[in-house]
């Protein structure tokens, strides 16, 4: 269901009110949160030129965006007066801002609030709720939401909301890709959006500490014997390339690429923690189910989890006799047909963390 415009003028009626707007987005932001969060900031300042808007978030802001127009005037956390209303984008629950615990009035119905979002189980915690969980991204439904309202988008902002459909949609290849957001994209770029700005900085450029890391996230992968492709890195790896845990994102999207794999995982060392990251390309295999099984959470083709321990590589031999040895090839990838007959087949086991069962953790979501 697109944006109504009811909900568009009642979104108008809390910005009408207030003498200044906090535009918010999550800790940790991704391209979808910083592009919404210029984006309805920009629009908002150009439809009300009287009233002051702000931008925060509780991170700073990666690397990676700081060629948005705007992006340098994001700051951290706000100081919420009275007469101001806030603007959540892309906040999927309170939590996700870290001001929940120290700007209860945000969320406690004192301060008037938006929250514009696409995640599905959005409890739609503002005074007035823009959620549309058939959008691709926030971005995408702040570009509706101009259109609903006969809002111009200039050049800038349009690179800052296309910025968050690309980011959202992996460069328009998820299975999120519908014609609506082709739409949104060729509508972005007749009003201006520099696109191959957006397309260098977010797909073509990355840290040669990045590069070293997802070498080694390769260089590991082994495929066992349910059908997962399986890599391992540890915190002497993170620390041999000099990168640090965010630059891991991404890396599981090449180890998803092995051909006819069930699933594909990635397991990483940190803080005491393994954490791992479970991705599927198939319809019949649920890998939020088995994240569950380690406390984890997350959505059928994308799931992960996070347990107390270390990771312990393994290397495990079979002995086989002659005659299985020297059988044809068999449909295992790890078969031992190329070896000379008599030797034993080596199978490597993908590593597994290595603690003994952890002191039943509290069932949490870990974002994948
Ligand atoms: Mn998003």
């Amino acid at each position: 269901m697109p944006l109504a415009i009811a909900d568009a003028q009642a979104m108008m009626n809390v910005i009408n009110a207030a003498k200044r707007v906090l535009v918010i987005c999550h800790r940790g932001p991704d391209g979808d949160a910083i592009g919404s969060l210029l984006g309805i900031a920009h629009l908002l300042e150009q439809q009300f030129p009287d009233k002051k808007i702000s931008m925060h978030c509780v991170d700073s802001m990666p690397d990676t965006f700081l060629y948005l127009p705007g992006v340098q005037r994001v700051t951290l956390s706000p100081t919420a007066e009275t007469g101001d209303c806030a603007v959540f984008v892309d906040c999927a629950e309170p939590k996700l801002t870290e001001l929940h615990g120290t700007h209860p009035q945000l969320f406690d119905g004192s301060v008037p609030t938006v929250v514009i979002d696409h995640h599905p189980d959005n409890p739609r915690f503002g005074t007035v709720n823009l959620v549309v969980p058939q959008a691709s991204s926030t971005c995408e439904i702040i570009v509706q939401l101009a259109d609903l309202l006969d809002w111009k988008i200039p050049s800038d902002i349009a690179t800052c909301l296309l910025t968050g459909v690309y980011t959202d949609t992996g460069g328009l290849l998820h299975s999120n890709t519908t014609s609506d957001v082709y739409r949104t994209v060729a509508r972005l770029l007749r009003s201006g959006a520099r696109h191959q700005l957006a397309v260098t900085a977010v797909f073509r450029t990355a840290k040669l500490s990045t590069l070293k890391l997802w070498g080694r996230v390769l260089e590991k992968i082994t495929v066992t014997e349910e059908g997962g492709a399986v890599s391992a890195v540890t915190e002497g790896d993170f620390r041999a390339t000099g990168a640090d845990y965010s630059e891991l994102v991404g890396a599981i999207d090449y180890v998803n690429a092995v051909p006819g794999m069930r699933f594909s995982m990635i397991l990483s060392e940190r803080d005491g923690k393994v954490k791992g990251s479970i991705r599927t390309l198939r319809e019949d295999v649920d890998v939020a189910a088995m994240a569950g099984k380690f406390s984890g959470g997350g959505h059928r083709k994308a799931a992960g989890f996070a347990l107390p321990g270390k990771l312990k590589p393994e290397v495990r031999w079979k002995v086989v006799d002659q005659e299985q040895a020297a059988a044809p090839p068999s449909s295992h990838p790890q078969s031992a047909s190329s070896a000379p007959s008599s030797y034993p087949s080596p199978a490597v086991s993908h590593p597994t963390p290595s603690s003994s069962p952890p002191p039943s953790p509290p069932p949490r979501k870990v974002s994948s």
